[in-house]
């Protein structure tokens, strides 16, 4: 089903939609249409800029990646453009994937010429001339439109030998995903795009220096492209004074669970939850808690609802805003399922490489499973379970090579520390 792009209530003086803002008016077919509502006029400004130009704006306007890590975008640029060894690569990791996101999927379907006009300013600045769309294989809607949008931007001069008349060089190839989760991983991803098992490489060294082919790669996420157009035609400094000091911009939230009007939401950072869930219809009287972050996240108990959404205040609040994942669950759902659906996704997607994830996270579901089953009954085995978790959450956060380890017991601790599960 096609998900709704929901828009969030401009007030006075609020931005409104910046990255939506198209969404639902373009035709994602037409690139006259794109041109029309503003569509190019970036690229232009960027070439103008050069590429050191863009990436001192990127920077300046505090752009922090939105795949879930926040990332500096033009600290990373920065890293990538300096490094000696040729070529250059930009990866835009559009293996949306995580339980509960769909923001990528909205922008790439209802926007494609955006992302496709964001890569080239983005290869421009970093002196690529080839970026890869690692694209999830079960989005096949945005796979045409953006392959529709690929041949119009070559036959155009907006993509190919000669970009916009501006001897720069710079071609975009979609790579299909095959299903796997951990290719979102970056460098998971660049084994699969280099056709090996996608599996994660240990980091340092990072992408920027030794990535894709083993030569200097800015990975970024669809959304934190995306919001490169904004920062080059409003400016560093104004794009900077949306949202707060440390979060600048504004930011795509996937809402779904147990609420009247789903789908993704755009607001400056600084909103709070509560205002996020007036916009989606969430019923107050019967909510039990809210997944931030997606599986790797942390819950918000009804009393917290007044967290402001920054990465810098979800953090302090012991949760994370992640790639944008509001999961809303009512009484009506029963947590220890939620969680055990989450062990479970886990334990299918770890790539098995390394001990302490292979095996913790089988560990895990069988401890929930065993809590589940019980229901109550054996309230001292539960106790027994609820140390093993412990333990085997510890050790899978310390001792795992990729973030999936690392934070495959996120949603469990923090379902027991805030929560009370299981008390
Ligand atoms: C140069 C350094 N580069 C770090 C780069 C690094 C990467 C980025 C973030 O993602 C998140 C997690 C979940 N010099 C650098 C450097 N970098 N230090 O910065 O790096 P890192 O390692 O902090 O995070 P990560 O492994 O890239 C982890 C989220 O991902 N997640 C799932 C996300 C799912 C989606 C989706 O479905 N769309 O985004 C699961 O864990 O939030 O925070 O580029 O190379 N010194
Ligand atoms: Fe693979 Fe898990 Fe190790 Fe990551 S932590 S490399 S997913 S086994």
């Amino acid at each position: 089903d096609e998900p709704s792009a929901a828009a969030a209530v401009p007030q006075a003086g609020d931005p409104g939609l910046v990255l939506l803002r198209r969404i639902g008016t373009v035709d994602p077919a037409s690139l006259d249409d794109y041109r029309a509502q503003g569509g190019y006029a970036a690229l232009r400004r960027a070439f103008e800029l050069g590429p050191a130009g863009v990436i001192r704006e990127v920077t300046d306007s505090g752009l922090l990646g939105r795949g879930g890590a926040a990332f500096p975008t033009g600290r990373k640029w920065q890293a990538t453009a300096a490094r000696p060894e040729q070529p250059h690569y930009l990866v835009c990791n559009a293996d949306e994937s995580e339980p509960g996101t769909f923001k990528d999927r909205v922008l790439m379907e209802g926007d494609p010429y955006a992302l496709i006009e964001a890569m080239t300013i983005a290869g421009y600045a970093i002196g690529a001339h080839r970026g890869y769309l690692y694209l999830r294989g079960e989005y096949p809607r945005a796979l045409h439109r953006l392959r529709h949008a690929l041949a119009r931007c070559r036959t155009r001069g907006l993509l190919g030998e000669d970009v916009l008349g501006q001897g720069y060089a710079f071609d975009i190839e979609i790579r299909r995903g095959a299903g796997a989760y951990i290719c979102g991983e970056e460098t998971a991803l660049f084994n699969s795009l280099e056709g090996h098992r996608g599996e994660p490489r240990s980091k340092p060294p990072f992408p920027v220096e030794r990535g894709l082919f083993g030569k200097p790669t800015a990975p970024n996420n669809v959304e934190t492209l995306v919001n490169v157009l904004p920062v080059l035609g409003m400016g560093a400094s104004s794009y900077a004074a949306l949202g707060t000091g440390s979060s600048t911009g504004t930011k795509l939230y996937c809402v779904s669970g147990t609420v009247r009007r789903p789908g993704v939401y755009e607001l400056p950072f600084g909103a709070t939850l509560d205002e996020l869930l007036d916009l989606a219809g969430c019923e107050r009287e019967r909510l039990r808690a809210v997944l931030l972050g997606g599986a790797a996240g942390g819950f918000v108990r009804p009393d917290e609802l007044d967290l402001p959404l920054t990465f810098e205040g979800t953090r302090a609040a012991g949760t994370a805003l992640g790639s944008g994942v509001v999961l809303v669950l009512d009484e009506s759902v029963p947590l220890p399922l939620v969680l055990l659906r989450i062990a479970e996704f886990f334990r299918d997607e770890s790539c098995g490489q390394c001990v302490p994830c292979r095996v913790g996270t089988v560990r895990q579901e069988e401890a929930l499973r065993r809590i589940a089953e019980r229901a109550g009954s054996d309230p001292h085995g539960t106790a027994d379970d609820i140390t093993l978790l412990r333990d085997v959450g510890q050790a899978m956060r310390d001792a795992s090579i990729c973030g999936l380890g690392q934070t495959a017991w996120n949603a469990v601790e923090s379902a027991l520390d805030r929560l009370g599960a299981y008390a």
